[in-house]
């Protein structure tokens, strides 16, 4: 009868919850207040905004915990095989919309809030952008997470719970200015501390030689702590984690410096553990080769393992049955060294021999590879790595030798090839190269589009792919439920009315019912009803942030992603400028034809990217010469927002006619915002790079106006422009150089370098070459615009195509494909909590 007890307890209990937790709108009301009252310790009668916004948080967090620790038990139970995605960055985006839509429960909320004198937007609005990455692969990582919760796959993401993240850009005199984005100001409503869920890291030391292998000690130890927060999935109970560790001191004082009575040293190196997981390092696509980004790098990927193998461990077994319960995706290179300290924990730690903690080891890991710019590609000194992990370094050098001795093996008279294919480049200083440690071990490498995984076999791992290593494709893909359903919900709700179904939230290739409607003139007008809605609330935005109205009848032309000499943002000024000129010229006959224009640019460039940050100083000289121009008015305006984020992002991308993804082919490996643009009624006006190719097979390319050289003609292009066996003439380039020469937008500290690069010797990305390509496609936009019926009915056939990019589907095939794990929806009442 003692079962009988507790089971009367729990009834009891599980009752108690569920009135706590209802989701009616005076028990809504009622946990508000509570949170206000109780855990913020305020007072009601003083209720501003903010407070309101994190009552309303802390709600909802309330009713995200009980399903989370139910699917973590649950998982448990049923001992099911997890994906862990090991990731340096993570661009979340603000919770709260997101937790309340996929819980269901907005309307709820919405009542709720307005009952006590407060509108979800205005409350919505409070919450800081959390920007703990840099932009397309930390945001995949974000949709990713959404998926895998979705589809209810047990998954974990691991990364950093940085304290600074993307810094905040402001625009002075047209220059960029940094901001810390000190984040955490306010605290976070949807972490939660795990002061109990630590890890030691260690740094340094040396490596012993025991009687039976070897031993790391010494050096110096750093605290990890976890910090949760749980991640809905969209409509269903499961729940899943991204754990976020933030360095803390290790409890053991270094008591000989106590004793030495250095008190404040003492302290002061205890004060630098914290510095790893201080800040976000801002480079997108680019190594920075910093040690600290080093320690961020081992410091996370060994907390993560610790707690990985904690978890496999709750069960009796044998290590080498990880790769049955366990899937470690890398994020890129970044945590690639986790490959060596898992071989360490299994040889050093578990008494492994080396080849069965190899083939462990291998079975375990996958890498997906972002980007095959070279300055990307991680290289770490070997002298560094001994110094900061001694024991890595040695077994990196086995794996490097074993490597090697099988590839001589094979092809015993090729010196290069294996000079290509190892983990150590030769050289003052010797490297280790991330990527080639990522492949050799891993199972399978995945590239984010078809043709940059084509290109990942053949430019970056040709010797690789020869030798039978998995090279495979995943093409990325964006969640339809931020991406449409929550920034987007007037055309949401007209998709949803037409194909009389909202479960395109979770199938969006459902979205293809639209098709048949595309010549019905009353889902003309509602497509074109929903554009003009979002094209107002930008409008508003402009207005907020510039002073200036601008006509919602203009083209919306729109290129926002990180500033970056290979994703052009200069042909695109150079194509405004141009335009610029060309109404100067007209008279008033000629501009009644011209298609007004609203041009935005946004985003940010690495702190120490100059050429860069002189793309945003000419951007904003453009803009200033346009917008001040009487003779211009409506026809064309220029803007470049400031600090553009996931938030911001929300913002703009529903109000695109058209957006620019107009990279130099070959060096975009996907984008993902592309995809984003079109979900939302847009065009593209695009390169065959990436995954506009793919979008282009799905939509059609009568719905895409594509420019410019593709991948194969682009060496050779290079070397005809720089050794003058091609000359571009175009009197419009010509023009719009002379003038930035003159320093007609902007100094000569900006001009200079920017007409450097535009010189037929320098121009690596090729902006003059494709000049007059791009040029033709901007002419073949505004005349498709002009005809505003066949407009719309491309931009809905678009819309009703892009199936294929939901990151779904994405995550499908890597669950299929590369981890193999299943589907494990919760059921209700089957966990013991034994
Ligand atoms: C992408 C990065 C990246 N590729 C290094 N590489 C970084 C590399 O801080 N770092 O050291 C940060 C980021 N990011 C992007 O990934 C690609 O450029 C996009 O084309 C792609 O869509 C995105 C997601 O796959
Ligand atoms: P893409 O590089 O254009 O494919 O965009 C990547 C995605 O990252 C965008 O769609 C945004 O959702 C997100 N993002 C957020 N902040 C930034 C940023 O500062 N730069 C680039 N992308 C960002």
């Amino acid at each position: 009868d003692e079962s009988e007890t507790s089971q009367k307890r729990n009834k009891l209990l599980s009752s108690l919850m569920s009135q706590y937790l209802a989701r009616d709108v005076p028990a809504i009301q009622k946990q508000i207040i509570h949170h206000f009252e109780y855990t913020l310790a305020r007072t009601r009668y003083n209720m501003d905004p903010f407070g309101a916004y994190q009552a309303t948080a802390l709600s909802v967090r309330d009713r995200l915990i009980e399903s989370w620790n139910d699917t973590q038990q649950y998982f448990t139970e049923r001992d099911v095989k997890r994906v862990y995605y090991l990731s340096l960055e993570f661009l979340m985006g603000r919770y709260l919309t997101n937790a309340l839509m996929n819980l269901g429960i907005h309307n709820q909320f919405v009542d709720a809030l307005h009952g006590i004198g407060f509108e979800i937007e205005q409350i919505a609005h409070e919450e800081r952008d959390p920007g703990l990455g840099n932009g397309g692969l930390g945001r995949l990582a974000a949709c990713f997470m959404d998926s895998l919760a979705t589809l209810n796959y047990p998954a974990w993401g691991y990364g950093i719970r940085y304290k600074y993240g993307m810094f905040e850009q402001r625009i002075k005199d047209g220059h960029q200015v940094e901001i810390p984005d000190y984040w955490l100001t306010h605290g976070n409503p949807w972490e939660i501390e795990r002061l109990d869920v630590t890890y030691p890291v260690r740094f340094g030391g040396h490596v012993e030689h025991t009687g039976h292998g070897f031993k790391w000690t010494g050096g110096s130890i750093v605290r990890a702590v976890a910090y949760d927060s749980p991640i809905p999935g969209y409509d269903t109970y499961n729940t899943l984690n991204l754990r976020l560790w933030s360095a803390q001191p290790a409890k053991e004082f270094d008591l000989a410096s106590f004793s030495r009575g250095d008190y404040y040293g003492a302290i002061a190196d205890k004060e630098t553990s914290e510095k790893i997981s201080s800040v976000l390092y801002p480079n997108d696509s680019t190594d920075a080769g910093k040690e600290l980004r080093l320690k961020q790098q081992f410091f996370f990927v060994s907390a993560t393992l610790q707690d990985i193998l904690r978890r496999f461990k709750k069960r009796k077994r044998p290590l080498t049955d990880l790769p049955t319960k366990v899937a470690i995706q890398l994020n890129d290179t970044h945590p690639t060294i986790g490959v060596v300290e898992l071989m360490r924990i299994l040889m050093d730690r578990e008494g492994m021999g080396w080849t069965s903690a190899w083939t462990t080891t291998k079975r375990v890991f996958s890498y997906t590879n972002h980007t095959v710019l070279p300055e990307a590609l991680e290289k770490w000194s070997v002298s560094l790595m001994e110094k900061l992990l001694p024991r890595h370094m040695q077994i990196i050098y086995e794996i490097n030798r074993r490597h090697l001795e099988a590839t001589a093996q094979k092809y015993p008279n090729d010196g290069h090839k294996l000079q290509r294919m190892s983990i150590i480049e030769d050289g003052y200083p010797k490297m280790v190269r991330m990527a080639q440690l990522a492949v050799v071990g891993s199972h399978t490498v995945n590239g984010v589009a078809a043709i940059h995984s084509g290109l990942v076999a053949s430019r970056l791992f040709p010797d690789f792919a020869k030798d039978g290593y998995r090279i495979v494709n995943m093409t990325n893909g964006v969640t339809p439920r931020r991406w449409v359903q929550q920034a987007n919900p007037t055309l949401a709700a007209v998709i949803s009315r037409w194909i009389e179904t909202d479960e395109w939230v979770v199938n969006f290739e459902l979205c293809k019912g639209l098709e048949k409607y595309v010549n019905n003139a009353d889902l003309q007008r509602e497509f074109t009803e929903s554009k003009l809605e979002n094209k107002k609330r930008l409008a508003a935005y402009i207005k907020r942030q510039f002073n200036v109205e601008v006509s919602t009848d203009s083209l919306f032309d729109i290129q926002i992603k990180r500033i970056h000499e290979y994703k052009r943002q200069l042909l695109n000024i150079l194509g405004v400028i141009s335009r610029y000129n060309s109404i100067k010229r007209m008279n008033a006959e000629q501009k009644a034809n011209v298609v007004p224009k609203v041009v935005v640019i946004g985003g940010k460039a690495a702190a120490s990217y100059v050429q860069a940050k002189h793309f945003i100083r000419l951007i904003n000289g453009v803009s200033n010469v346009v917008n001040n121009d009487p003779d211009i008015g409506d026809l064309l305006k220029v803007f470049f927002l400031p600090n553009y984020n996931v938030t911001l992002a929300e913002v703009i991308i529903p109000a695109n006619d058209i957006s620019q993804h107009i990279s130099t082919a070959g060096m975009e490996a996907s984008g993902t915002s592309n995809m984003k643009f079109v979900m939302n009624g847009g065009l593209i006006i695009g390169t065959m790079d990436g995954a506009n190719i793919e979008i282009r097979e799905e939509i059609g390319e009568d719905n895409m106006f594509v420019f410019g050289l593709h991948t194969p003609e682009i060496e050779s292009a290079r070397k005809q422009l720089k050794y003058g066996e091609y000359k571009v003439d175009d009197s419009r380039l010509s023009e719009a150089m002379r003038q930035i020469e003159s320093n007609m937008y902007c100094g000569s500290s900006t001009s200079r370098p920017i007409m450097d690069a535009l010189q037929p010797y320098n121009d690596f990305y090729l902006v003059t070459r494709d000049f007059t390509s791009y040029m033709e496609a901007i002419d073949r936009v505004d005349q498709a615009f002009k005809d505003k019926t066949s407009w719309v009915k491309k931009t809905i056939i678009a819309v009703a195509r892009m199936g294929k990019f939901s990151s779904d589907r994405t995550i499908r095939e890597y669950a299929e494909q590369i981890w193999d794990i299943e589907c494990t929806p919760f059921i209700p009442g089957s966990i013991s909590y034994k």
